[in-house]
C-alpha cells in the first residue's frame, strides 16, 4: 500500500465517549433523552430558546470536567508527523481535539465554545452560560446570542473546503461516528470517487460500514493509536 500523500479524517461522538461526553443515539445518548426537534432546530429554538439555551449551557459547563484521551492524542501525532496535506474534519462540538492539541481541525457542526449573533452574525468565543438577555458585543443587540452549533436544517460550515480535501484524499478515515447525519455520512462515497483507500474505525460495525473498504471495530483509545501511530 504506498504511502498516503493527503489524509482527511471525520470524527463523530465515539472518539469522545471514552472521555465521558455523551454521545447521541445509543441507548443512553442525547437523542434518547432529549427530542432533537425541540433542541437541534432553528424552529425549537425559536419556540422556546430559554430551554434549547440551557441544555447547550450544561454541555458546555461539563467540558470543564473531560479531557481528551488516547485516540484524540493519537491523531495529534499523526498530524505533527504527516508532512503531506492534513485534513481533521469533527462533527463534534467539543473542544477535545484541540484540547489535546489537534490544529488543521474544522468543526463542521459549530462548537459549544462559540456564540453567534442571530442580529449582526459575529461569532464571539463564549464560554459562560447563555441567557435570552445575553447581549452581542459587536452590535451591542439583547436576546439574539444563540450556541454557534449547526442544527438540522442548517447549512454545515466550510463545506468547500471539507469536499476540496475529499477530491484530493488518498486515504479517509472516519472515527466514531454512526453515519446517521448528512452531509458528512456522504465523505466516504466522495473520497472513493476520489481513489482514496477508505477506513471505518468504530466500536462495532455501523450502518454505513459497507460504503468503507476497511472496517476496524474496538474502543477508539485501543484501535486508533494502533491505526495511526
Ligand atoms: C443540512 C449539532 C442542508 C447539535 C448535529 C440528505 C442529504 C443532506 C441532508 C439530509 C439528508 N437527509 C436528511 C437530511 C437533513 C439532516 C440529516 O442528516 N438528518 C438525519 C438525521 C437523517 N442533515 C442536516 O440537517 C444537516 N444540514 O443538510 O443542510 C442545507 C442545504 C441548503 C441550505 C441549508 C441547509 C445538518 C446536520 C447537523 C445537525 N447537528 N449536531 C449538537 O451537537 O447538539 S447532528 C449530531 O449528529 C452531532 O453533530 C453528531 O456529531 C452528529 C453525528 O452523530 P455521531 O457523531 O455519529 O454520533 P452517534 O451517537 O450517532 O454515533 C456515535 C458512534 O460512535 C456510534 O457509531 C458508536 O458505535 C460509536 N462509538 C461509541 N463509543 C465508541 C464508539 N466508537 C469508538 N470508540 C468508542 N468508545
Amino acid at each position: 500500500m504506498p504511502r498516503p500523500t493527503s489524509i482527511v479524517i471525520l470524527t463523530g461522538a465515539g472518539i469522545s465517549v471514552e472521555s465521558g461526553v455523551a454521545s447521541f443515539r445509543d441507548r443512553n445518548g442525547i437523542w434518547a433523552k432529549h427530542d432533537w426537534r425541540d433542541y437541534a432546530t432553528p424552529e425549537g429554538y425559536a419556540h422556546h430558546p430559554a430551554r434549547v439555551l440551557n441544555f447547550y449551557n450544561k454541555r458546555r459547563r461539563a467540558l470543564a470536567d473531560v479531557r481528551p484521551n488516547a485516540a484524540h492524542e493519537a491523531l495529534v501525532r499523526l498530524e505533527k508527523s504527516f508532512e503531506g496535506e492534513f485534513l481533521l474534519v469533527t462533527q463534534n462540538v467539543d473542544n477535545l481535539h484541540e484540547a489535546a492539541g489537534s490544529r488543521k481541525l474544522l468543526h463542521m457542526h459549530g462548537e459549544l465554545n462559540s456564540a453567534l449573533c442571530g442580529a449582526c452574525g459575529m461569532r464571539t468565543v463564549w464560554h459562560a452560560d447563555m441567557t435570552i438577555n445575553s447581549q452581542c458585543s459587536s452590535c451591542q443587540t439583547v436576546g439574539r446570542i444563540r450556541p454557534d452549533i449547526v442544527w438540522f436544517g442548517e447549512m454545515p460550515y466550510q463545506m468547500d473546503t471539507i469536499y476540496r480535501a475529499l477530491a484530493r484524499a488518498d486515504l479517509f478515515i472516519a472515527i466514531g461516528t454512526s453515519g446517521n447525519v448528512y452531509p458528512a455520512a456522504d465523505f466516504v462515497n466522495e473520497a472513493q470517487m476520489a481513489g482514496a483507500r477508505t477506513v471505518e474505525l468504530n466500536l462495532e460495525p455501523t450502518g454505513y460500514t459497507s460504503a468503507f473498504a476497511e472496517q476496524i471495530a474496538g474502543p477508539a483509545t485501543e484501535i486508533v493509536p494502533a491505526f495511526v501511530d
